[in-house]
């Protein structure tokens, strides 16, 4: 099972395999078509495996890949063993978990179990009858003799979280869209045959699982908690010795409701739970509190260096971090923190300089190790994602003008994620012989894969200089992180130590140069690992950063 370079890490006495990788994460609807029909899939991604692993890429996390009537691209499951078949068969799946595993690449699967689609045959089978054998698969309510509604509940996407299904003369409980109903975790039948799909693609070959929204499964609907619900933990724990237990895996939990307070509870050394959680803070703060994505927040640097200081010191002994700034949910990374005109390219390897040298496994969303940017949205039959839809209507009729509502859609909606990679100049960005699914972006001819490959100062260079550090150099993996200069507006500064050895990383988030008063704390001379400028060797006294400047330099702490 394992590649001859897994062998060699797994010597290292503290670490876990994923300890050492860079992860990447996958949107197989848009990465690669292979046939012509506008749309990616597992032929495609094979075909791109060599790149992956010349980018170093150690995981693959793969966006939903299972047969789904796709209301919500594939995050409505109608059948958890089997391939979508716009995405190819389980034989092309067994290919590439062999392809990947001869280049040192691990997959790991969405799981996306809070709920399935409508038309998953438990559904059915539950809303044919109040009697039928699935019904209690499903969380179901009388009407309120008063308000219909059995409560107030709304849902993620903007709906009310029940839905009347009018054969059977009650409500159906659903955090997303109408059409992914939420699957009763209080029901042991419930939590076993989820367990029984984990198994069924661990024994597959798979290296572990992505879980979606997986804090809403303790929830409590009559109590109107949805995540971090009363018996969260206890399902997970169940999950954990039911599936996991005894395997070699990397689970990481999406958790929106992650704090460091409850960090631990998750991803602790003893918690039986999962390696990691996606934690949201950072992304968070660019969002209004009441409004969500739908009003953006201007944020500060202070703020933002905050929500990583916490989460390294919180899990700097036990736990693990996860690092990511973008995924097939947020804006391009680019295009929300960095500068996606002029300085492109300089913001792009900042970005990714200042998270990767973090404690933690970076994720890398596909795309962003080009730059790739934002969509520029020119008109509403562009947008293809159902919370657009759905939202807007509410925010339409919440007030907001059809003005407003496409600005802001613009620039935080999840399609800007999923166009098409950017492979090539050639039609259709190199991505399909056809007209896909989602408009390309026009930045193609400027933004691709092939003008950089080979390209030593490219981003995607960048990107994979920054997975070698993190093979090579212990402290870049372990090493323990201090933030340097926490309140400096405009620079992100912190450094790693291990052993005799300190890396200070230094990064100017702004598009102006910078004087920095480097703490004594971060003075180092000796080499400059990486730099989007002109090499340093050492770090002391004030220096001037180039916008966008960041480097790192590793020297005996002296
Ligand atoms: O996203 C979940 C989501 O929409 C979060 O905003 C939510 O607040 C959180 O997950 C609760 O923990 C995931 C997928 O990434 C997204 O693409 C899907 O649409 C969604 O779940 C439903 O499956
Ligand atoms: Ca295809």
């Amino acid at each position: 099972m394992m590649s001859a370079r897994s062998i060699k890490q797994d010597s290292r006495p503290d670490g876990a395999w994923w300890q050492t990788e860079t992860a990447y994460q996958i949107y197989p609807r848009s990465f690669c078509d292979s046939n012509g029909d506008g749309v990616g899939d597992i032929p495609g991604i094979i075909s791109k495996l060599d790149y992956l692993a010349d980018l170093g890429v150690g995981v693959v996390w793969l966006s939903p890949i299972n047969t789904s009537p796709m209301a919500d691209m594939g995050y409505d499951i109608s059948n958890y063993r089997d391939i979508a078949p716009e995405f190819g068969t389980l034989a092309d799946f067994d290919r590439m978990i062999a392809e990947g595993e001869k280049r040192g690449i691990r997959f790991i699967m969405d799981l996306v179990v809070n709920h399935t689609s409508d038309e998953h045959p438990w559904f059915k089978e539950a809303r044919a009858s109040r009697n039928s054998e699935y019904r209690d698969f499903y969380i179901w309510r009388d009407p309120h003799p008063e308000h219909g509604y059995p409560n107030d509940m709304m849902g993620f996407f903007g709906l009310p979280a029940w839905t009347f299904d009018e054969a059977t003369g009650q409500f159906y409980f659903h955090l997303f869209d109408r059409r992914q109903p939420d699957l009763n975790w209080d029901n042991p039948d419930v939590r076993a045959a989820v367990h029984e799909i984990m198994r069924f693609w661990l024994d597959r070959g798979v290296a572990g699982f992505r879980m979606d929204a997986i804090d809403l499964i303790g929830k409590d609907p009559d109590a109107g908690i949805g995540l971090d619900g009363p018996r969260l933990h206890e399902f997970l724990r169940e999950m954990h010795d039911a599936a996991l237990d005894g395997r070699d895996t990397l689970t990481v939990g999406e958790t929106s409701s992650a704090r460091v307070t409850n960090a631990l509870k998750f991803c602790g050394r003893d918690s039986r739970e999962m390696s990691m959680v996606h934690q949201f803070e950072h992304t968070l703060l660019t969002w209004d509190k009441d409004k969500g994505k739908w009003k953006s927040r201007d944020f500060t640097l202070v703020e933002l260096k905050a929500v990583f200081d916490r989460w390294q010191a919180t899990l700097a002994d036990d736990g693990w971090n996860s690092l990511f700034w973008s995924n097939h949910d947020l804006p391009r990374a680019v295009s929300k923190f960095g500068d996606d005109g002029e300085h492109r390219v300089m913001s792009a390897k900042m970005l990714a300089t200042a998270l990767h040298l973090m404690k933690g496994t970076p994720f890398v969303f596909q795309g962003e190790e080009l730059g790739m940017t934002n969509f520029p949205f020119t008109d509403m039959s562009q947008f293809r994602d159902v919370e657009v839809f759905n939202h807007h209507e509410i925010q339409l009729a919440a007030g907001m003008s059809q003005q407003a509502f496409f600005a802001v859609a613009s620039e935080n909606c999840r399609d800007n994620a999923r166009t098409p990679m950017q492979w090539t100049d050639g039609p259709h960005a190199g991505f399909s012989s056809a007209e896909p699914w989602i408009p390309v972006n026009p930045n193609y001819p400027q933004i691709n894969a092939a003008a950089q490959i080979g390209d030593p100062d490219s981003v995607l260079a960048h990107y994979r200089r920054l997975a070698g550090l993190r093979r090579d150099l212990p402290v870049v993996s372990h090493g323990r992180y201090a933030p340097l200069a926490p309140e400096h507006p405009e620079v992100m500064a912190y450094t790693r130590t291990l052993g005799d050895e300190r890396l200070t990383v230094v990064a100017n988030f702004t598009a102006q140069s910078v004087a920095f008063d480097v703490p004594d704390d971060g003075r180092v001379q000796g080499r400059c690992l990486i730099s989007n400028a002109d090499a340093r060797q050492a770090v002391s006294g004030r220096i001037m950063l180039a916008p966008f400047e960041a480097f790192a330099v590793l020297g005996p702490i002296s």
